[in-house]
C-alpha cells in the first residue's frame, strides 16, 4: 500500500471512531441490509403439535395454580425469535383453564383473539358480555375492553390466543390495568364479538368446488375486517385436493380445526419445504413465503388463520404476487 493509501485508510478509521461518540452511523455501511430487495422476516416455519403439547398444557393444569399466573398459558415462540413472537408480527398461546378457576379481569391495549379448541362451559366475559365458547368459536376482545376468562363443569377448556404482541416491540405502548375483583359484571347478550364456528362452517360448505375461504368480518359493517389490526380467515380443503398458492407479506398463524394433511412453502430459488400438520396443530407461515395446503386426510380439511392482514393495509404494506 502506498503511504498515501494507508493515511487514508487511518484516516477513515478515525473518522468511523469520531462517529459513535456523536451518536451518528454511517448509513452507507448497512444501506443494502436495510432495504433488500424482497421482504426478509426472520421467523422460521414452524409446526407446534397439539399431541405434544396438550400433557404439557395438562402440567401447567396441575402444577400451575390459577392465582399464580393469572394467565396460564404456553406462549407458541418461534425458534429463531424470542417471546412473545410466534411470528415477526403475531403471537400465539395456548391457554389452559380447569372447572372452577377465573382467569381475572384486566384490559390492555393489545388486542386478542381466541380460536377455542376443546372443552365446554368455558366462558369469556368481555366489556359487559359473556359468552360460552364452543370448539371452533371465535371470540374478540377489542383494545382496551374488560375480559376475563371462567369455566362451568367437568373437564379443562384450552383456546388458542392470537395477539398483536410483538408489534409493542417497535411502538412500546402496551399497557394494562387490573379490575378490582376477579369478574368484571357481566351478562349473557347478544354480541358481535363471537363468531359460532357451525354459521362459519356453513358458508364454507355452500360454495362449490374442492376449496374454499371465509374472510371473517365485523359483524356490525361487513365491508371492514374484523379489526384494524388483525384479520381472520377460515378454509375448508376437500380430500385429495389442494388450496391456491400465497405469496403475500402477510404473516400467518394457522390453526387446524380439523383434518391431516401439509402445507408446502417454496422459496424463491424454488427450494420447497413441507411443514405436515394433523387435529388442533398450529403451524406458521412467515411473510413472502409462497404457500399451499393439501388435504392428505380421509376427511375434509378445515383450517383457521389469524393474520396481520389489516395492519399490513392500514400501513400500506400489504403485498401479494399475483403471478404464481
Ligand atoms: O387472555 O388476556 O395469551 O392478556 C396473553 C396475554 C392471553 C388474555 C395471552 C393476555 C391473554
Amino acid at each position: 500500500m502506498s503511504p498515501t493509501a494507508t493515511q487514508e485508510n487511518n484516516e477513515r478509521a478515525l473518522f468511523f471512531k469520531s462517529l459513535k461518540p456523536k451518536n451518528v452511523e454511517p448509513l452507507w455501511t448497512v444501506m443494502s441490509a436495510m432495504v433488500p430487495p424482497k421482504p426478509l422476516p426472520k421467523a422460521t416455519p414452524t409446526v407446534w403439535s397439539y399431541k405434544q403439547l396438550r400433557p404439557l398444557l395438562e402440567e401447567s393444569g396441575r402444577l400451575v395454580p390459577a392465582e399464580e399466573s393469572e394467565r396460564r398459558v404456553l406462549m407458541l415462540i418461534n425458534p429463531s425469535l424470542l417471546a412473545p413472537q410466534t411470528t415477526d408480527t403475531l403471537y400465539a398461546g395456548l391457554q389452559y383453564i380447569n372447572p372452577g378457576e377465573v382467569a381475572p379481569a384486566h384490559r390492555h391495549c393489545a388486542f386478542a383473539l381466541r380460536f377455542i379448541i376443546e372443552g365446554e362451559g368455558g366462558y369469556t366475559n368481555v366489556e359487559g358480555c359473556k359468552m360460552y365458547m364452543s370448539k371452533g368459536d371465535v371470540i374478540l376482545t377489542p383494545r382496551w375492553e374488560w375480559h376475563d376468562h371462567g369455566k362451568d363443569g367437568n373437564g379443562p377448556m384450552i383456546w388458542l390466543d392470537g395477539l398483536d404482541l410483538p408489534m409493542f416491540k417497535a411502538i412500546p405502548v402496551n399497557f394494562a390495568e387490573h379490575y378490582e375483583s376477579d369478574t368484571f359484571p357481566s351478562k349473557l347478550v347478544e354480541t358481535t364479538k363471537k363468531y359460532q364456528w357451525r354459521n362459519v362452517q356453513e358458508q364454507l360448505d355452500i360454495v362449490e368446488g374442492t376449496y374454499a375461504r371465509y374472510d371473517y368480518c365485523d359483524q356490525k359493517n361487513s365491508d371492514l375486517p374484523i379489526s384494524t389490526i388483525v384479520g381472520a380467515q377460515a378454509e375448508r380443503i376437500s380430500v385429495g385436493a389442494e388450496s391456491p398458492s400465497r405469496q403475500e407479506t402477510t404473516s400467518f398463524v394457522y390453526h387446524v380445526y380439523g383434518g391431516i394433511g401439509h402445507t408446502v412453502l417454496r422459496s424463491d430459488d424454488g427450494k420447497e419445504e413441507i411443514l405436515k400438520w394433523e387435529d388442533n396443530d398450529v403451524f406458521c407461515i412467515p411473510s413472502w413465503k409462497q404457500f399451499k395446503h393439501v388435504n392428505k386426510g380421509s376427511t375434509t380439511a378445515y383450517l383457521f388463520n389469524f393474520s396481520d392482514i389489516p395492519m399490513l393495509k392500514s400501513l400500506d404494506l400489504f403485498r401479494e404476487n399475483k403471478d404464481i
